[in-house]
């Protein structure tokens, strides 16, 4: 076909059906095994398994490839309170200062949240993600980008299923408000906190909400 850019061939690999079932049952049985934790050991993690979680992530699809993100991996142990005191300070309003809505702390009940957020100085990795609005131009002018929440999230999914594959856990942890985070990350305006994740290994005591994931009836509609 002719282009007025470059192209290059693509053919990824093939396999015959039966294979093509195992590797899907193999990786679904996999991520199934994921989730969300909130109890953190202080064990190290070596700087390579982050580099590779967004090495993963930055191969997501993204609205004209603008690939609008940019992760801050924070392993500083200051940094790391600054972040736990301005995330705490916001969720003390919500939880003691009634700032969450009746309907949005019931829906959170199951969880059993708390302010207290002390994973942010255990874990030994804090990676933020940052969701560019906007891009810039070589003359400082605006880029507009297109879907960037959508693909911003791609990423993220990616992030989390190369951490869960190394055998590492983390947290989707959105602080509310979460501006705070552009400060301490020393991030351009043009950028927004999108996903606060707490890296490292799960203490040895713990738990999770023992939730059910939604039958596959409900998340699946079949026409034809
Ligand atoms: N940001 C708060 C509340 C919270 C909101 C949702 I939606 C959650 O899934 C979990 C918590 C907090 O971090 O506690």
């Amino acid at each position: 076909m002719e282009h007025q850019h470059p192209f290059v061939p693509y053919t990824p690999e093939r396999y015959d059906p039966e294979e093509m079932i195992r590797r899907g049952t193999g990786f679904y049985s996999h991520v199934e095994r994921r989730r969300s934790v909130r109890f953190f050991s202080d064990e190290p993690v070596p700087y390579r398994c982050v580099e590779l979680a967004v090495m993963a992530a930055n191969t997501a699809p993204s609205g004209a490839h603008q690939q609008p993100w940019t992760f801050v991996a924070i392993g500083d142990p200051g940094l790391k309170r600054r972040v736990r005191e301005a995330a705490e300070t916001e969720e003390r309003q919500n939880y003691e200062g009634g700032r969450l809505p009746p309907e949005w702390r019931a829906a959170l009940a199951r969880l059993e949240t708390t302010s207290d957020k002390r994973y942010l100085e255990v874990a030994p990795w804090l990676v933020v993600c940052f969701a560019q609005k906007y891009g810039t131009g070589p003359d400082g002018e605006r880029i507009r980008h297109y879907y960037v929440n959508e693909s911003v999230g791609i990423a993220c999914g990616l992030f989390i299923t190369a951490l869960h594959t190394m055998g590492l856990a983390t947290l989707t942890h959105t602080p509310n408000p979460m501006a705070f985070l552009t400060e301490i990350c020393e991030r351009p305006a043009a950028e927004r906190p999108y996903i606060l994740f707490p890296v490292g290994f799960p203490s040895s005591d713990a738990e999770v909400p023992d939730l059910d994931r939604k039958p596959l009836a409900e998340a699946l509609v079949r026409f034809g």
